[in-house]
């Protein structure tokens, strides 16, 4: 297990030239507008408020680069991850031309960021798949980049139906051998195995 104990806003960016040029293993959130990636962010770092969330779509609008340093427990080793909250996708209000920038922001940072080693795409775990994550999935898959899925807003459904409704939701997704991760920040739960994922990753050269 690793705790994130310090996490930092580094900067937003639009154009590759901008980006922090730290390298440590980095870790994006994809997923529509209004899912949850900002909160997410904030819940793996313990700092509310560090990731600006909106309960209106479209809040983060550029890509938001945040340095955190983790411990491992219970050995107390130390290292340092990067994570990248990208703008959401599927923001109804956006104008074509906001869609298309947005869409080119996002595919620039995946191929030009090279210290990036997986995304985690977000899905509000009551939607059925949506044509933009699919769209998102096979970009990732084209590119041969890692990736997880995080079912968000798990607060949202019977308890009792949360394991089925992912299973669903992945095989909706054609996600059959990757990770799907259901958390709820409103219950503060879910969120172990993700970080243990993010960590086995970041140790891999
Ligand atoms: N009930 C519940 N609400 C959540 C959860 N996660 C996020 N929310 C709410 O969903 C809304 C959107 O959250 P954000 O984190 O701003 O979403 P985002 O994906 O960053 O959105 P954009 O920046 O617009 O792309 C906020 O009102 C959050 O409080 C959750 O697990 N459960
Ligand atoms: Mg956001």
């Amino acid at each position: 297990m690793i705790r994130l104990v310090e996490s930092f806003f580094v900067k937003s960016a639009v154009e590759p030239a901008d980006y922090p040029a730290s390298a440590y293993p980095e870790f994006a959130f994809a997923g529509k507008s209004n899912v949850g990636k900002s909160t997410l962010i904030n819940l793996l770092t313990n700092r509310k408020g560090l990731a600006k969330t909106s309960s209106h779509p479209g809040k983060t609008r550029l890509l938001n680069f945040f340095l955190t340093r983790y411990k491992e427990e219970p050995s107390e080793l130390q290292g340092f991850i990067q994570l990248t909250d990208l703008p959401g996708y599927g923001f109804a209000e956006a104008s074509l031309s906001e869609q298309e920038k947005w869409r080119k922001m996002i595919a620039k940072y995946l191929e030009q960021r090279t210290q990036l080693r997986a995304i985690v795409v977000l899905v509000d775990i009551r939607h059925p798949a949506d044509k933009k994550d699919l769209l998102m999935l096979e970009m990732l898959r084209l590119r041969n980049i890692r990736h997880c899925i995080v079912a968000t807003k798990s607060d949202k459904i019977p308890k009792t139906k949360i394991a089925k409704t992912a299973q669903v939701l992945a095989k909706d997704l054609g996600v059959d051998k990757i990770p799907v991760f259901p958390v709820s920040a409103l219950n503060n739960t879910g969120f172990e195995p993700l970080l243990s994922w993010i960590h086995e990753i970041s140790l891999q050269p």
